[in-house]
């Protein structure tokens, strides 16, 4: 039976040329989560997203990528985040904790915040799952970067965000005002957030 299923997603043409995009990659498992990282950050810059504009770091693993997207998310200089990491299960129960509160963490953050945060994390029964979609085979990195695009894209229309100069969340400008400038995701590689 064809029930329209499908595998992967498909995206309009997406223009990044206006948005700010974190990339937070986890350092556990790291061939497959460096993988997965340098193939959302490649999309990120052919589909149009400056590279100052893009915020990347790391966190130990995957249990601490809500709290960093928050932290992320409430400075207040991205449109979406790219959460990147691997859980491969192991002997013990850890996993499905891990797995599932951190899919949870992600939801509440970007619902919290209002802030997308793209769930890159991996959740695989095997190391060959984990590389066959990652650096030896279709590298899922590569459609989390054009979600994070869309997503941050839908972010700012909804927000009335003024691309060009301002951050406008409906307060503050009155006629004679100087625009806010709009805070780049790095403006300098030094600020963390
Ligand atoms: N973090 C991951 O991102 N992927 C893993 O596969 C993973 N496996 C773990 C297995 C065990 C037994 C433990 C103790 C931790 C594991 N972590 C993993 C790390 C976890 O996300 C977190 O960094 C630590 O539990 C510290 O809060």
């Amino acid at each position: 039976m064809d029930a329209g299923s499908v595998k992967s997603v498909s995206f309009d043409k997406l223009d990044g040329s206006k948005v700010r995009i974190g990339i937070i990659s986890t350092r556990w498992n790291p061939k497959v989560v460096d993988a997965l990282q340098e193939g959302a950050k490649k999309t990120l810059l052919e589909n149009g997203v400056v590279d100052d504009n893009v915020f990347e770091t790391s966190v130990p693993g995957s249990w601490e990528l809500p709290v960093a997207a928050r932290f992320l998310a409430l400075s207040a200089t991205v449109d979406a985040i790219i959460c990147v990491g691997c859980l491969i299960k192991g002997e013990t129960s850890h996993y499905e904790y891990i797995a599932d509160t951190v899919s949870t963490g992600l939801m509440s953050v970007q619902l919290q915040t209002s802030v997308p945060c793209i769930f890159g994390v991996l959740t695989c029964l095997t190391e060959e799952q984990a590389a066959a979609r990652s650096y030896s085979g279709e590298n899922h990195g590569v459609s989390w970067a054009k979600t994070a695009i869309e997503m941050a894209s839908l972010r700012q229309s909804a927000l009335g965000i003024d691309k060009k100069t301002t951050l406008n969340l409906g307060f503050g400008k009155t006629d004679g005002d100087e625009p806010k400038p709009f805070p780049k995701a790095a403006p300098d590689k030094k600020i963390y957030f």
